[in-house]
């Protein structure tokens, strides 16, 4: 920690809530040049305020270059690309992203208040706050604020978002996808054809997609996952998109809708692998359930 550090708070409790923790991650690396970005243990919490589906909480420590005015309005930009809908107050959201605390600065304003407003009374924004920073201070009247977390209820232990989805190969064409539920995922496995295109480490999510797949028949599991597969990379060759990341912000019965973060495909800076096209799968499965979440098995052929 330095003089510098910035605390952002994230929340999501809409979507595919870890593939929009981690597009928000990466989001906020790029835009903020943060090279060194640390991100919190994820806590599930209850919501507060009108009933609404539980949260994934976290945040992220940065070191700030500029001015906490400039940040606010690139986490309101990013909030926004991540499907962002202002509604009610304190309503569901794909994304949140607040100013949680400053090492130095402090401000009551407007547009800004910071630390924020809410911050002492919210578990779930200290507990993400003090895993970064365990000796942090309230820079308006020096009060320690792991103090403060020991007045509130004891909470469990969060989890780690991890660096990717549990993606791995069983032969050599054949992929794995684990995860919590079905509109995570839908964005894993997207993931996983365009890392077989392009190697996502040498992508930089500084454009986006967005990709609406509308489902009218009733179709199975497997079916419908197949035609998610191709739409995903007929969109991605199209356009010669090389994909980082994969964000669903909805997937209900009628509509699956995900934003496709990355770049134009440049043989100069991207590792290229492999073209799909035409794209063609085998022995797809998707199992779901209690004590799996939502788990999906494919092969590439071809
Ligand atoms: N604003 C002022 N200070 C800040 C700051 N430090 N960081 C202004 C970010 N924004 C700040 O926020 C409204 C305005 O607050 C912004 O335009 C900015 O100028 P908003 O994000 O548009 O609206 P909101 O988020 O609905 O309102 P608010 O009061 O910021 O809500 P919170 O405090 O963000 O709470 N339950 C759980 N379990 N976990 C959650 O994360 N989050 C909320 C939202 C409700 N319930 C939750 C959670
Ligand atoms: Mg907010």
């Amino acid at each position: 920690m330095s003089g510098s550090t910035l605390v952002i708070g994230v929340g999501t409790n809409l979507g595919g809530r870890r593939s929009i923790l981690r597009a928000a991650r990466d989001l906020v690396a790029a835009r903020f040049g943060a090279s060194d970005l640390r991100v919190a243990p994820v806590w599930e919490t209850p919501p507060m305020g009108p009933p609404q589906p539980d949260y994934l909480n976290t945040a992220f420590a940065l070191e700030l270059d500029g001015t906490l005015a400039s940040a606010l309005e690139q986490c309101i930009d990013i909030e926004r690309s991540l499907g962002r809908e202002r509604r009610e107050r304190w309503g569901a959201r794909t994304l949140d992203l607040d100013l949680l605390w400053h090492a130095r600065e402090h401000c009551h304003g407007p547009s800004l208040t910071i630390p924020h407003e809410g911050l002492r009374g919210r578990t779930f924004a200290l507990d993400p706050l003090l895993a970064l920073v365990p000796s942090a201070v309230d820079p308006t009247d020096g009060t320690l604020l792991s103090a403060v977390r020991a007045t509130l209820p004891a909470g469990r232990a969060g989890t780690a978002l991890g660096d990717d989805f549990e993606t791995h190969g069983t032969g050599d064409r054949g992929v794995v996808v684990r995860a919590d539920d079905r509109a995570d995922g839908y964005a894993a496995a997207a993931e996983a054809i365009g890392a077989r295109m392009v190697a996502p480490r040498s992508v930089h999510p500084r454009a986006s997609l967005l990709l609406e797949q509308h489902w009218t028949d009733r179709v199975t599991e497997e079916a419908r996952l197949g035609t998610w597969l191709a739409a995903v990379s007929a969109r991605l060759d199209d356009v010669r998109f090389a994909l980082r990341r994969v964000a669903v912000l909805v997937d209900s019965p009628g509509l699956t809708r995900a934003v496709l973060l990355g770049e134009h495909r440049d043989e100069n800076r991207h590792e290229i692998r492999e073209y799909l096209c035409p794209f063609a799968h085998s022995r797809l499965e998707v199992e779901t359930g209690a004590r799996c979440g939502w788990t999906a098995r494919f092969a590439f052929d071809g």
